[in-house]
């Protein structure tokens, strides 16, 4: 009776032992796929830099929840979660309740450390989940970016919460063009669907400029049959459409519809003119553009002064005028920069790159 006791005894210590260690592992393998996901680019300016900063963060947000964020997650994947056990089993509004109309902009934002704490559901890189519904689409927000820290903190503040309450399944993306050459405003938005679509899939996307703040939730941030004009009524132009065919600002492309045209051209330097190019592939590829009433669709846009990077390009009315012929080499299948970073900041994911203008306008 004694030996069997014993015998037993050691058995369960065993299994003792296997548990601890089985934990080990699952521990010290969930930290180095996080190691992995969130390595950061150093530089003194970063704001998450070490994995550190990362980790703490994660104590704020959950990263392995398994009905939250997955890499390339359908619908079905999604579904299958649910199976699993998971909450979220209906799929999200098209119009949530949440939303509220016309919007008291902020025009002035907290730091980014203050930030994360109001926003705790927001991902390092500003990738956000619907908690309790399944989203219809993913959607990436993309920002052209150059030297405007202040007005993108701002846009942040105002953009999270009013794309929590669509119920958006979304990532915001800024692509920030290095000093020296002209901006190109196009060219980064091409990046940022093409850099996009490297980290997750991706279905929908809205070019967005850092400083204009949507006055309404009701601006639905997704994609529908047409691609739609969103900044229709800005504050600057007495929220009035300036001309019928204007494509600036903020837009909503649905990805299939932004391939079909090969996206935006590369070549336009400086200010104007591409956002009127993007109008003609569009239209010239059989799509109807639309837009909500002005009523509703309304912005106020961040003044700033006159910037030396992005002067008048001169070239714009003649690459207008030639854009037909050239669209399907200029464009998404003919994209050459040189990304000098990525960084998975607080409330957006950062792409840093590099353009040179001869080789983009000789290729
Ligand atoms: C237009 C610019 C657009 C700009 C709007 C609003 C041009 C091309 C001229 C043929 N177009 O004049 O790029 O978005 O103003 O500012 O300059």
């Amino acid at each position: 009776m004694d030996d069997v006791f014993v015998s037993r005894g050691s058995v369960i210590r065993v299994c003792l032992y296997a548990v601890i260690f089985l934990l080990f592992l699952e521990l010290s393998l969930n930290f180095s796929v996080h190691r992995k996901t969130y390595k950061m680019v150093s530089s003194s300016r970063r704001i998450l830099t070490t994995l550190e900063d990362v980790s703490r963060f994660s104590l704020i947000v959950n990263f392995s929840d398994p009905c939250g964020w997955m890499q390339n997650a359908t619908i079905r994947d999604l579904q299958k979660i649910r199976d699993r056990g998971c909450k979220p089993v209906r799929v999200c509004s098209s119009s949530p309740s949440e939303l509220v109309g016309s919007l008291a902009t902020y025009k002035e934002a907290p730091s980014y450390k203050e930030m994360i704490k109001i926003y705790p559901l927001v991902r390092p890189g500003g990738l956000y989940t619907p908690p309790d519904c399944i989203a219809r689409e993913r959607v990436a927000i993309i920002i052209p970016f150059r030297d405007r820290e202040e007005h993108l903190r701002i846009l942040l503040h105002n953009l999270h919460p009013m794309l929590q309450r669509q119920q958006l399944h979304y990532g915001i993306y800024v692509v920030e063009q290095e000093n020296g050459t002209q901006f190109n405003r196009a060219m980064l938005m091409n990046i940022g669907y093409a850099e996009s679509i490297k980290l997750y899939n991706y279905t929908c996307f809205v070019f967005h400029d850092v400083d204009l703040i949507p006055e309404n939730d009701r601006i639905m941030y997704d994609c529908r049959d047409s691609p739609r004009h969103l900044s229709s009524a800005v504050d600057k132009f007495k929220y009035k459409l300036p001309y019928p065919q204007l494509f600036g600002g903020v837009t909503a492309i649905k990805r299939a519809h932004f391939e079909k045209v090969n996206g935006h051209s590369n070549k336009f330097f400086g200010w104007g003119g591409e956002d009127d190019d993007m109008f003609r592939r569009l239209v010239n590829n059989g799509f109807k553009i639309s837009r909500y009433q002005a009523s509703l669709s309304r912005y106020k846009m961040i003044k700033h002064l006159h910037d030396a990077g992005n002067k008048a390009n001169k070239r714009r009315h003649h690459l207008i005028k030639t854009g037909k012929g050239r669209y399907r080499r200029d464009g998404i299948n003919n994209l050459h920069y040189k990304k000098l970073g990525i960084e998975y900041q607080y409330l957006h994911t950062r792409i840093l790159v590099s353009i040179n203008e001869t080789k983009v306008m000789t290729s």
